[in-house]
């Protein structure tokens, strides 16, 4: 596992390639520093960038969870 990108607090701890192209289209990261993920980011075209990305929010008795960008889950308009 390699460290992509990112601000210093921002730490990836799992990717994943969820359609056997070899390039992982998954991304949970923990922007809290407790080790637990709460930064999903999905690539749901496959090209490798970061489509839809979904923070969530576990300070609360309900987690919440806000797509920051992309629409949930179904493939942008190219
Ligand atoms: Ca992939
Ligand atoms: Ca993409």
């Amino acid at each position: 596992m390699t460290e992509t990108t990112g601000s210093a607090e921002e730490h990836l701890l799992l990717s994943a390639d969820t359609n056997g192209d070899g390039k992982p289209d998954v991304w949970m990261s923990d922007t809290t520093g407790d080790g637990k993920a709460d930064l999903y980011q999905f690539d749901t075209t496959g090209d490798g960038a970061v489509d839809v990305t979904i923070i969530e929010d576990t300070s609360h008795d309900e987690t919440e969870r806000t797509v920051l960008e992309g629409d949930g889950g179904h493939p942008l308009p190219a």
